[in-house]
């Protein structure tokens, strides 16, 4: 057990802090720092044994983050951006990891972070106007402030299929995988799911499994990462303006790809040769900002057909057998659900050793102790990875098993969907911080940028609360509802709620179909400042 923080944390397991946070990722962390800076006593319970969040679990071959790593890192300490460097220019996850155990190293995070330790319950105490917080250890901890930095993508989406627990060989989560790796040699595997995780991991898994079998429900549009080692003189040339580079992402909707802004132009505003030229382009060098070559992609359906449609031609080029190519090619809108970075991965399905089975229309019937059925076949197999994605954004808030005034569960305030104001408090949770929850940009942006626009966001909220008297903050009903049915408006303008999206829940069965991010980081950013300069408006501030 590494608990690096000492048993001395765990005594203010039992005791009064200003603010409890759950989790120690990227957003538990800059939580930590921010109550040093501001002089508050802290607590951060994260149940991994160390820091680093979606960075500690996710260590499946290949993980790696899809932002460029110049902009995928704090902002907050000029000297930590200056002595860090990357050294590629997609970070691998066992990278981002030592930047996070740096980062808690260098501003001596852990001695308010305890370890290997679950929330299993949060409940607001009217009487005392506090936060009373129990633990799987026992212990019960009050604070004023609850600060939820649990992540958007931490709750393991890990779907049942009948008989499953009869299959006999290996199973394993990307978003929970073992630390101690996982050796494919000479063994057949199936993979469910091409998402992000799956298509990272299916190229390297293919590399050492006997056989690899693919189970893909819905194909999957990727771009090339086109990843490398990190340009020296890039690199230079950024740090030399780092606060202008910073300032250039963040006015951005997505909050990275300052340098690389979408092109002022409808698809169809050129003609077939140019349009063509400028996807070859941003394919061949810009990673996520592939959709950024139009401004129209996701705003209207035959722009982004014709884009879907170079990319399906791509992938014709790549796959060799036209029947599995044909597979391979989605037919949803592009950009719908998240696009992917990949590195060789249609490529893998020239492999000998790779199958490529078809769900869309059969589903897994069963799996049995040998392996998984779907269409009458069975796919015998050794090891079954699980690349199924998270219950995403409401997941790990719900989990935690939160209760608000008068005892109300987060579970039931959220029945039909989350209610967010600014993604930032919910009406009848007072002094419940979320960062990066559904109702803000989170998920549609660089994360790193949301959640330290957050932490401060909160930090100078606490600050002015306690400069004026005020105990208690929470956000009223109707600001709440009126900030839900924008996010929704906005959303609607678009191609997002066309298709069967995490963004929406769709992809956990019975879980409400809300669209949960909000689009357009740079405006939110002016929204939330505007508020804080209204004396918090839309907030119910009390003493
Ligand atoms: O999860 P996903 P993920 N039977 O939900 C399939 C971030 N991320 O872990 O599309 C069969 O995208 C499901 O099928 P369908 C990134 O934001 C970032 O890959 O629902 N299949 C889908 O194919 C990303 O978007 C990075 O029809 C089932 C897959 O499982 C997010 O995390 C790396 C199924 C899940 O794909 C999630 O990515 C990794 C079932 N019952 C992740 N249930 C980088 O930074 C689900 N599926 C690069």
């Amino acid at each position: 057990m590494t608990l690096v923080a000492g048993e001395v944390n765990r005594q203010k397991l039992s005791a009064s802090v200003d603010v409890v946070i759950v989790g120690a990722g990227f957003a538990g962390m800059y939580m930590v720092h921010k109550c040093h800076e501001l002089g508050l006593s802290c607590l951060a319970i994260e149940k991994g044994d160390d820091v680093g969040g979606t960075w500690y679990w996710n260590r499946y071959p290949g993980a790696r983050c899809d932002v460029p790593s110049l902009e995928y890192s704090y902002q907050f300490s000029e000297e930590l951006q200056r002595e860090w460097h990357w050294s590629e220019k997609y970070a691998t996850q066992p990278e981002i990891l030592r930047y996070a155990q740096h980062v808690a190293e260098r501003f001596d995070l852990k001695r308010d972070m305890v370890f290997e330790t679950t929330v299993t319950h949060a409940a607001w105490n009217d009487d005392t106007s506090s936060w009373c917080v129990d633990t799987d250890r026992g212990d019960t901890v009050h604070a004023q402030f609850l600060v939820m930095a649990t992540g958007c993508l931490s709750s393991a989406n890990k779907p049942r299929f009948p008989d499953d627990e009869t299959f006999r060989g290996e199973v394993y989560h990307t978003g929970s995988w073992p630390h101690d790796g996982v050796d494919f040699t000479g063994k057949r595997v199936a993979v469910i799911g091409t998402g992000s995780s799956g298509l990272q991991s299916i190229p390297l898994i293919a590399e050492q499994a006997s056989h690899l079998t693919v189970f893909q429900r819905t194909a999957t549009y990727s771009v090339p990462a086109n990843n490398g080692p990190n340009d020296a003189d890039y690199e230079a040339k950024v740090m030399a303006d780092i606060a202008g580079f910073r300032a250039r992402n963040s006015a951005t909707r997505s909050a990275f790809g300052g340098d690389f802004p979408t092109n002022e132009v409808s698809v169809f505003d050129v003609d077939d040769d140019e349009r063509h030229r400028m996807l070859e382009e941003r394919w061949d060098s810009s990673g996520l900002l592939f959709l950024g070559a139009f401004n129209d992609v996701l705003m209207s359906d035959t722009s982004n057909e014709a884009v879907a449609e170079f990319v399906r031609e791509k992938i014709r080029g790549i796959v060799k057998d036209p029947v599995v190519a044909e597979k391979l090619a989605p037919r949803q809108t592009i950009g719908c659900k998240r696009l992917c970075l990949d590195t060789n991965y249609y490529g893998t399905f020239n492999r000998d050793n790779v199958t490529l089975v078809d769900i869309s229309d059969a589903p897994i019937d069963r799996l049995t102790p040998n392996g998984v059925v779907t269409g009458g076949v069975e796919y015998e197999v050794d090891v079954i990875v699980y690349a199924t994605g998270f219950d995403a954004m409401t997941g790990s808030f719900l989990k935690a098993n939160i209760h608000g005034r008068g005892g109300l569960p987060l579970t039931e305030a959220w029945g039909a969907g989350p209610l967010t104001y600014l993604g930032l408090n919910s009406h009848g949770f007072p002094n419940m911080f979320l960062v990066t929850g559904p109702g803000s940009p989170s998920v549609l942006t660089n994360m790193i940028v949301s959640i330290e626009q957050h932490v401060n966001w909160i930090g100078e909220c606490i600050s002015h609360m306690r400069n004026n008297g005020h105990r208690i903050i929470e956000a009223q009903e109707q600001a709440q509802a009126d900030w839900v049915a924008y996010v929704n408006m906005i959303a609607g303008y678009t191609l997002f709620p066309t298709c069967n999206s995490w963004y929406l829940g769709a992809n956990v069965p019975g879980k409400p179909r809300v669209f949960m991010p909000l689009l357009g980081y740079s405006d939110y950013v002016a929204r939330c400042e505007q508020v804080a300069a209204t004396g918090y408006a839309g907030f119910q501030l009390s003493a």
